[in-house]
């Protein structure tokens, strides 16, 4: 049964994009575009009751929330392709620790900086300058543990790669392109040569090249 993501021109589904290539998953992909308001069409409200993107369907498996949906993946093919939760009950600890940290510290503020400097002007808004730097004074502080955390270990949760560091992709490459805020991840050694580590993946670059969407 070949997997079918929806949404993949956007931010959110492309963190399960890289995730699938990276466990050797075979999918297919619906686009819907939120420009035309296709993520609120009802028959798509009958996959994801939210409207937001993405929505995945494996045979008459439906699941949506990106992080829900490569967790699930990473542990139903844990023993094929990159493993990506640890191999240990605390590495995975640490792993899901770093995913909410991503979810919950780092998304934030550069979802509205994307949303603010990339998605808002499309759609007719101006933006407003001390909002910016208000997402950006938030996101420079994450960015300040990051550093830290990365002077002691290669990757967010240890010296192996995870879901952790893969869920930032889609966001921070925003950042670097459209958004204009580079300087935020190369003003800091070791988040920096985290970036490099973790975007020059194959499995990212496949995602930009396929779906290169506002990048
Ligand atoms: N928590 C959700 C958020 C998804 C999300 O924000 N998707 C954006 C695109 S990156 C979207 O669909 N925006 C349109 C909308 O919510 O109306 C997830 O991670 O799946």
């Amino acid at each position: 049964m070949v997997v079918k993501v929806y949404g993949p021109d956007y931010g959110s589904p492309k963190r399960v994009l890289v995730c699938l290539i990276e466990k050797g998953v075979k999918f297919e992909t619906a686009g819907i575009d939120l420009f035309k308001g296709e993520h609120r069409a009802p028959d798509y409200l009958k996959l994801q009751p939210f409207g937001s993107v993405p929505v995945v369907q494996d045979g008459d498996y439906t699941l949506f929330e990106s992080r829900a949906i490569i967790r699930y993946y990473a542990e139903k093919y844990k023993h094929q392709g990159t493993d990506l939760l640890g191999k240990t009950i605390e590495e995975r600890g640490l792993v899901e620790q770093w995913l909410e940290v991503e979810a919950q510290n780092y998304h934030p503020p550069i979802y509205d900086l994307v949303l603010k400097i990339v998605f808002g002007p499309l759609m007719g808004d101006t933006p407003d300058p001390k909002l910016i730097k208000e997402s950006e004074d938030k996101l420079s502080k994450v960015l300040d543990v990051y550093e830290e955390r990365l002077s002691k270990s290669k990757y967010l949760a240890g010296d192996f790669v995870s879901l952790a560091d893969l869920s930032h992709l889609p966001f921070t490459q925003y950042l670097v392109g459209k958004v204009g805020k580079e300087y935020l991840i190369r003003d800091r050694k070791h988040v920096s040569s985290w970036w490099d580590d973790i975007s020059s993946r194959p499995s990212w670059k496949k995602v930009v090249e396929l779906w290169p969407g506002l990048y």
